[in-house]
């Protein structure tokens, strides 16, 4: 999927990678598009001023802001930032843009790279110092219109993870502490990774209210003819989904992908025994893909005769592809194929008259259980807490914690001090929309006040 590269925290994306991201793309551009998304492109560079304008935003961000400071031996007059996310490149030209009503909502979406350039160990796909995402921003004249938007989107980045990746997300909403602090509030998708017992943010999507508006002077005559302030929201997802979905299924062989992002769906591998007739194995195999490919599934051929099929069955299964379809002579004898599932390793034997339903029926079989399974995996590691000492047992034992909270500021942070070690600190991940009863009476675990809400806690990436 990556090659290494030779500054720190800097990945190269190869096919195997790029053509994932090409798939959720596709999806998540044709969605957002019905929601009248328009295509921007803006530039990578900003100046300082404009960078420094929202103070709030930049605050606590500003070391891991890349700079240019020269062309060729020459200093440049000033510094120029590379953008770490585009809020203070796009809103000046909005505020520019919009004059009245009639020039809401104002829609723009871009696909690009940004930079921030992160200290802590640098991991491919999880932080990372240059990665891709989609990044909206909209502009709405009333707060409900942005409200609703908010929810929208969320809903898209839950079935990008769910109904693509087949990795389960809480949604939920970010605390005052967590949240994008230049904001109203944050909402977000959380994944968790039972293996390493941290949680991990899918995606976020942001009501920025009218701070933004503030600073940047973006106002508009509403329908009485008094100016307004805007409402905003802004919203991304990364190239951090995939390294999310890899460590969810990844298994000892390498790599599971879930059918629905795999760039190749079934791999179809020649087994020719010794005095086969390997023209006949060679063309029903090309036969197989050309019918799949036919019915809209990605297959391909390996027919490389510098490898034994063993090898090309262990470089396949490396590489996650959900379906194998092995075709030798008995198999052309009996006019049948073997499937061989990536998954859960189950091979079939099926009549090539019903290749294609067959495929399909894997497929989703497959796409369905890895949800299902990681799900499992993921349910089993959610506790209900009530006291502190069931807090640092299950921090301990590295499961998603769902705690009843008080929601005060000082409390997260006392929680973040007191967890303070070699792991890193515990804090919370979001307040889940799905709520369980929280009877009255019910205290926060880490303050004794009344509780709140139930949050989800525990260490996080
Ligand atoms: C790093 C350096 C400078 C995150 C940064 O989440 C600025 C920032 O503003 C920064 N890291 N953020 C917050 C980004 C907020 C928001 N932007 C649009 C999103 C979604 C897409």
């Amino acid at each position: 999927m990556i090659e290494y590269y030779d500054i720190s925290g800097c990945y190269i994306l190869r096919p195997w990678a790029m053509e994932i991201w090409e798939l959720l793309k596709e999806f998540f551009d044709a969605e957002i598009k019905k929601l009248k998304l328009k295509p921007y492109y803006f530039p990578l560079f900003v100046t300082e001023n404009v960078l420094q304008k929202e103070k709030d935003h930049i605050e606590g961000f500003a070391p891991e802001v890349a700079w240019v400071t020269k062309s060729g031996k020459s200093d440049l007059e000033a510094p120029i930032a590379i953008r770490p996310t585009s809020e203070t490149v796009m809103y000046p030209y909005f505020s520019k843009w919009i004059r009245s009503h009639r020039d809401l909502p104002l829609k723009c979406n871009q696909w690009c790279n940004v930079v921030r350039w992160e200290f802590s160990n640098p991991t491919p796909f999880i932080r990372s110092r240059e990665f891709l995402w989609q990044e909206g921003h909209t502009v709405f004249a009333t707060k409900e219109e942005a409200d609703e938007e908010v929810l929208q989107i969320l809903e898209l980045y839950r079935r990008i993870y769910e109904e693509f990746l087949a990795v389960p997300v809480s949604k939920g909403r970010k605390s005052e502490m967590e949240k994008f602090a230049g904001g109203l509030y944050t909402t977000s998708v959380e994944a968790f990774i039972p293996n390493t017992g941290r949680g991990i943010q899918g995606a976020t999507s942001h009501c920025l209210g009218q701070n933004f508006a503030k600073m940047f002077d973006i106002t508009f005559e509403n329908e009485k003819g008094e100016r307004s302030m805007v409402w905003q929201n802004s919203w991304a997802y990364t190239t951090r989904s995939i390294g999310v979905m890899i460590m969810t299924h990844g298994d000892d062989k390498g790599l599971v992908l879930p059918p629905k992002v795999a760039p190749i769906q079934v791999i179809v591998i020649p087994v020719p025994f010794k005095d086969a007739d390997t023209t006949a194995i060679k063309g029903a195999c090309e036969s197989a893909v050309y019918t799949l490919n036919e019915a809209g599934i990605r297959a391909d051929l390996d027919a490389r005769e510098n490898y034994s099929p063993g090898w090309k069955y262990s470089q396949w299964e490396m590489k996650g592809v959900p379906l194998r379809i092995e075709i030798g002579p008995k198999d052309l004898a009996n006019k049948q194929v073997r499937i061989v599932r990536r998954d859960n390793g189950t091979k079939v034997d099926i009549p090539s008259t019903d290749l294609v339903e067959q495929v399909r029926v894997l497929l989703d079989g497959i796409q369905a259980n890895l949800l299902e399974t990681a799900k499992a995996k993921r349910d089993a590691c959610i506790v209900s807490i009530s006291t502190w000492d069931e807090f640092i047992a299950a921090l301990n034992d590295k499961k998603l914690i769902l705690a009843p909270w008080c929601d005060e500021e000082e409390v997260e942070k006392d929680v973040k001090a007191r967890t303070k070690g070699e792991l890193g600190a515990a804090k919370t991940l979001c307040t889940p929309f799905d709520q369980p009863d929280l009877p009255s009476g019910t205290v926060c675990f880490a303050s004794g006040k009344p509780a709140q809400k139930w949050s989800f806690w525990g260490r996080s990436y």
